[in-house]
């Protein structure tokens, strides 16, 4: 693997969420492949789990890390190729790139949907720029339109607390203040998508994902029909994808927030959460304190999740 960006780089999920659980159980087993091997993390936007759990993947694997923190002391970068760089930034991707390249053997980037122009999202152009330029392997740390990393933890984590072979997964929109990206919900789907666990997607008209996302998944506007007879219920905000609302909030609906009464609705589900969770808007404080939350499993999931992607890439 000499990326990795989305979920379907793994292959055979079967064999990667086994190799994953073995990762788990022995998790400094492999703390001589990263001897001398350096990991640079490079972040232009906030971050607690994957910057600390990436940081722990790592050093497991016996590996150096160095993590940059684009916004706070490096130079701000310019993007865009052609512009005369007479404004506020010093640098240019196209220099910083190669260099950080030159001082790392792997590369992971983190670089939101900036919900400016919908074609330069979708076309991941900060994250393709990495791949081209720094000469090394690159991995997604969630990048515009997906987050692979979460999404393997995600299924990890559903492996783990599953009772049958085809579990009903439910993916819920919920409210949020603020427009937030695609990342999750596409990288989900897409992750669903590579299983045969019955996959419904609920969220109110206008916030229909892309369909190269969606495939196979059923979407309906209808929450509390979706979750009857959930065994998982994986909630996320997102803002609108369609070109006309693109990036925008265009509902405030508190009717969509998880609550004990929509829980009711479920077989007894789990509920599920990438984090930062905003309570009392995604989810109410009772649902996520129950006991079939795994918000906290879930989280802890991003070490093992990191770990065994990082140990794929090294080890080519
Ligand atoms: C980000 C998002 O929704 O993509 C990161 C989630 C892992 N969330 C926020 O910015 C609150
Ligand atoms: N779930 C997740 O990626 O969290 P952070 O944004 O804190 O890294």
């Amino acid at each position: 693997m000499k990326t990795f960006t989305s979920i379907t780089q793994l292959g055979d999920l079967q064999a990667a969420l086994k190799e994953a659980l073995w990762v788990k159980q022995n998790p400094f087993a492999d703390k001589k492949l990263g001897e001398n091997k350096t990991a640079l993390l490079v972040f232009f936007n906030n971050s607690l789990r994957t910057r600390l759990s990436t940081q722990k993947a790592a050093l497991n694997l016996g590996m150096n890390v160095m993590v940059l923190d684009v916004n706070q002391g490096a130079w701000k970068l310019e993007t865009e190729r052609g512009v005369i760089m007479d404004s506020d930034k010093s640098e240019h991707l196209l220099e910083a790139i190669p260099v950080m390249g030159s001082y790392c053997d792997v590369i992971g980037v983190r670089s939101f949907a900036r919900f400016e122009s919908r074609e330069d999202d979708y076309n991941e152009v900060i994250l393709n720029q990495f791949i081209k330029y720094s000469g090394k392997p690159v991995f997604s740390m969630e990048a515009a339109t997906r987050h692979p990393l979460q999404t393997f933890a995600d299924l990890i984590t559903i492996e783990e607390h599953k009772t049958k072979a085809r579990p009903k997964v439910v993916m819920t929109w919920a409210p949020h203040p603020k427009a937030l990206p695609q990342a999750v919900p596409n990288s989900f789907a897409e992750g669903l998508n590579m299983t045969d666990y019955e996959f419904v997607i609920a969220n109110p008209e206008g916030y229909d994902l892309a369909p190269e996302f969606v495939g196979n998944a059923k979407v309906t506007h209808n929450q509390d029909e979706a979750l009857e007879g959930a065994d998982f219920v994986y909630a996320k905000n997102w803002a609108p994808y369609g070109a006309e609302n693109y990036g925008k909030v265009i509902c405030r609906d508190m009717g969509w927030t998880v609550t004990a009464e929509k829980m009711a609705l479920t077989d007894n589900a789990f509920f599920m959460h990438c984090l930062p969770v905003r309570r009392n808007m995604i989810v109410s404080d009772d649902v996520i304190e129950s006991e079939r939350s795994l918000v906290i499993p879930e989280a802890a999931n991003r070490v093992v999740s990191a770990q065994t992607v990082l140990k794929m890439l090294i080890s080519e």
